[in-house]
């Protein structure tokens, strides 16, 4: 199976050497890169000068944005010919990232999610629907090479018709499903109105956003499943970068494929262990587009424990993008701290939106919430109690007045990918 322990679990010494070898492939083969090779030549450096881990800091950081302006195929390190598929981002704006796999690539890559589901507790004897959309998203070709790899029963359901994935869950005997927490909430309360039985499940994967302890306890009760946090970009090829064991207290980054750094992402100065910035990922394998130094925009911080498990270094669950930060009247506000807020308030549900609008040119920001099915009898003007607590506690931790509308259990937008929940009006008009 896809326990490697040798690598796993290897002396930092011995990782050292690993992690050296293997960057010195990757700097040689970024040597065949335009932007790379720019960008030596900037900073007078030859591809020989960077053998160690500490020369990694001689080298600039690489940004979405360039590989944004490298459309389409500008990073790709080998010729089009010897790429076997490719992927983009789900760019919002603008023009998608391309990303691009060589035959080499795409094995490695299921190797890596093979050794994820294999941490997990997962064999040949499970049943892994793969809830997540197998087009130009990472997720579901990804985790179905991996699956596969592993030995696992893939059952490639994708997104979409929730009733007739819950009839799967039910009819295939599915042990182990695979989709964002998002959806596994939708999924929860579709299958309790079906009062559809899924006491075959036991493991549940979720990631591709960011997801909060409540919402884990929320899925674990209603799904019946262990809740395991999963992370991943497509320009690292996509899930299976960093991934929780059963200690369920951070997520172990794949340390023979991925080096990390932490930064200040004002500054770009690096920062030690337990110091929350952004993650910056050197990936060590990659063949097709290899990567220096990249600026992924997500916020954890590298975790200090040894996890009993074992295995290497581990991330604490990521709290959300630098980028993601809106400004509202000059006051900094994380979308996380209001989903943290709105989780701490039992009388409202988990599903909300947030709207930004410039109104006489000041920003206004109104929240959407749901009421819990269990408080709503009928009227939502019986809750005036309920929007004014949710209210203040968005002033206590915001430091910021909201408008709160409360809206009927079943009746704000369900996700099937990643949720969409933060709607920023201010540049429409
Ligand atoms: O979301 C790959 C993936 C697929 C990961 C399935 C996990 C499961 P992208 O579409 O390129 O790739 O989006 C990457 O999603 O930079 C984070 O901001 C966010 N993200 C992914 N996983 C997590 C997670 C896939 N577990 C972007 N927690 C990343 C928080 C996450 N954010």
């Amino acid at each position: 199976m896809f326990w490697d322990e040798a690598i796993e679990t290897i002396k930092p010494a011995d990782l050292k050497i690993l992690q050296e070898k293997r960057l010195r492939e990757t700097v040689s083969r970024c040597a065949n890169v335009g932007f790379y090779q720019k960008k030596f030549k900037e900073a007078g450096l030859r591809p020989s000068d960077i053998q160690t881990i500490e020369d990694l800091q001689k080298l600039p950081f690489t940004r979405k944005t360039d590989l944004r302006d490298g459309y389409p195929f500008g990073f790709l390190a080998v010729p089009l010919k010897d790429i076997v598929r490719i992927h983009t981002t789900s760019g919002t704006t603008g023009k998608p990232t391309v990303v691009g796999y060589t035959a080499g690539d795409i094995n490695t890559w299921a190797d890596l999610i093979a050794r994820n589901l294999t941490m997990v507790g997962l064999t040949k004897d499970d049943v892994f629907q793969n809830m997540v959309n197998y087009g130009m998203f990472t997720g579901g070709l990804g985790f179905h090479y991996g699956a596969e790899k592993a030995g696992l029963t893939a059952v490639p359901s994708g997104t979409g018709n929730t009733k007739r994935q819950i009839e799967m869950i039910h009819d295939f005997g599915v042990t182990a499903i695979h989709c964002t927490p998002s959806y596994g909430l939708h999924l929860a309360e579709a299958a309790a109105e079906m009062k559809m039985d899924l006491s075959s499940l036991r493991v549940g994967i979720f990631g591709a956003e960011p997801w909060s302890e409540k919402t884990r306890n929320e899925l674990q009760e209603k799904l019946g499943v262990e809740a395991f946090d999963s992370y991943g970009m497509s320009e690292l090829y996509g899930p299976g970068v960093a991934f929780e064991c059963s200690e369920h207290n951070g997520l172990h980054i794949w340390h023979d494929s991925y080096l990390v750094e932490i930064i200040d992402p004002k500054t770009g100065e690096n920062l030690g262990p337990g110091e929350r910035g952004e993650l910056v990922v050197t990936p060590l394998t990659k063949e097709a587009m290899p990567l220096l130094r990249y600026r992924t925009g997500d916020i954890t911080m590298i975790m200090e424990d040894e996890c009993p498990c074992g295995r290497g270094q581990k991330l604490a669950r990521f709290t959300g993008r630098s980028d993601d930060m809106l400004v509202i009247r000059g006051i900094n506000v994380f979308p996380s701290q209001i989903e943290h807020v709105l989780l701490s308030i039992p009388e409202v549900g988990n599903h909300y939106m947030v709207y930004v609008d410039r109104v006489n040119h000041m920003d206004e920001m109104t929240i959407d919430v749901e009421v819990s099915r269990e408080n709503f009898h009928g009227e939502l003007a019986d809750l005036k109690n309920v929007q004014n607590k949710v209210i203040k506690s968005l002033r206590d931790v915001l430091e910021l007045r909201t408008t709160v509308h409360l809206v009927e259990p079943g009746t704000l937008p369900r996700f099937e990918g990643k949720a969409k929940r933060v709607v920023d009006r201010r540049g429409d008009d």
